[in-house]
């Protein structure tokens, strides 16, 4: 019996993918590489269904005769390991990224005479179409939350951009470029006391109070499916603090990040040029852990923010706590800096790579743009949150049309900064 490979996700299954396995097992026996989690997650988004349930299904399409794991998208190194007699692939991967893998392969076949056989791609199959078919469904608050935990599942580093409206929070959901074969998006949101506080026109000192935070939020579940992590500030009082994580537990927010401060508090990148109190490690380890138990499931995520280099405690003060905070229940630790170099959070991740008990990791590079998620994560960071990047660019764009439009007594000189009105009818679909 010759032996067939065949290399495919299978996350959303399609009469495409059994035409290939068709076509393949007319060759032989039918092996299936089906690609890993990481795989698919880095190179297009999370998939919907994990490794072990998609491969479950293909062992059982008729004519599969074994799966086994793809853990890259170059499929050599599992081809010189089996080598096949025949790889099947739809005729789809000529051009683009994906051409340079196909003559790998072909490269590789020739070493034992094995031969590549392309069948002809399915018309009338598009993911994108069966994508936005799915988010046109919607979600619910169980499925939403748990996105979050799939994604860091995943991924070794998921990004997060900050939302503070349904537009902000439309952007994060559809915001999408390709680059050298891969798909990038956001797989998440930050829903940001400084931009909600900012886009309220109110100062970011708590006075943004919890109903008015979750009408911001509210706005965003109503238009988007991606997980959102809320900013919690303090947390508030303890006794305050479980009714929010149950609150939020039901909406389906997927994390609540609080911060180890108490009395006022005022954003973090003022660093010390304003006085902020830092709270005691053992009360903020007892608002973790009544939050902890306030939860009904073990989806929603409460990860403590370290506020130590901010208010210049030192290394010592933020690592010590750190461990504190995770042995009081944390599901994840946010590291927070407002330096430039982005040294002493590089320095954090290393001594919190070295913890035997150990969390997801946050951070935040405001100050320390420089860096790139590539450095974060070989640092050790496993989510990067671009915090404020949305309200910080369309404020000056708007405040030059208005300035524009003061000065010149008409609109005109101003329509060049702005959209056509064609497109923002259309904006948002359903209008018409
Ligand atoms: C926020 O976005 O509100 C934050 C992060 O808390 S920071 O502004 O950097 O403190
Ligand atoms: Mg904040």
């Amino acid at each position: 019996m010759k032996k067939v490979y065949v290399a495919m996700s299978a996350d959303v299954i399609h009469h495409g993918h059994l035409n290939v396995i068709n076509k393949a097992k007319e060759l032989g026996e039918v092996i299936v590489g089906l690609h890993t989690d990481d795989v698919i997650a880095g190179y297009f988004r999370v998939p919907l269904l994990g490794y072990n349930e998609r491969k479950s299904i293909v062992e059982n399409i008729k004519g599969v005769a074994m799966v086994v794991p793809q853990d890259t998208l170059d499929q050599v190194p599992n081809l010189v390991k089996l080598q096949p007699d025949y790889v099947v692939h739809g005729d789809d991967w000529k051009e683009g990224i994906q051409r340079n893998l196909r003559e790998r392969v072909i490269e590789t076949l020739k070493q034992w005479g094995g031969e590549l056989v392309e069948v002809k791609y399915t018309e009338g199959v598009s993911i994108t179409k069966i994508e936005e078919a799915l988010s046109q469904i919607g979600t619910t608050p169980q499925m939403r939350m748990r996105r979050l935990k799939k994604a860091l599942e995943a991924k070794p580093l998921i990004r997060i951009i900050e939302a503070h409206n349904g537009l902000t929070g439309l952007i994060a959901e559809k915001a999408r470029v390709e680059q050298d074969g891969r798909i990038k998006e956001f797989d998440g949101m930050w829903v940001s006391s400084l931009c909600d506080s900012t886009a309220k026109g109110k100062p970011d000192i708590e006075l943004v109070d919890l109903t008015s935070r979750l009408n911001t939020i509210n706005d965003i579940l109503e238009v988007t499916t991606k997980p959102i992590i809320l900013d919690g500030d303090t947390g508030g009082k303890i006794e305050h603090f479980v009714y929010t994580v149950k609150t939020l537990e039901r909406l389906g927010v997927s994390a609540i990040i609080i911060e180890d401060k108490i009395g006022l508090k005022k954003n973090s990148l003022f660093g010390t040029d304003v006085s902020q109190t830092q709270d005691t490690i053992e009360n903020f380890c007892e608002k973790i852990s009544e939050g902890r138990k306030a939860r009904v499931t073990n989806d929603f995520m409460i990860i403590a923010r370290i506020e130590s280099l901010i208010l210049n405690a030192g290394m010592e003060d933020a690592l010590k706590r750190a461990k504190a905070y995770i042995e009081a229940g944390a599901d994840g630790i946010m590291i927070h800096s407002n330096r430039k170099d982005g040294k002493e959070i590089v320095e954090f991740c290393g001594e919190f790579q070295k913890f035997e008990k150990k969390v997801p990791l946050v951070v935040v590079p405001t100050s320390y743009c420089h860096m790139t998620e590539a450095q974060l994560q070989e640092a050790g960071a496993n989510v990067v949150i671009y915090a404020n990047h949305l309200i910080r660019s369309a404020y000056p764009a708007m405040v030059k049309t208005a300035e524009s439009i003061l000065l010149n007594e008409r609109s005109l000189e101003a329509d060049e900064y702005c959209m056509p009105i064609k497109q923002i009818l259309t904006l948002i679909p359903g209008g018409q």
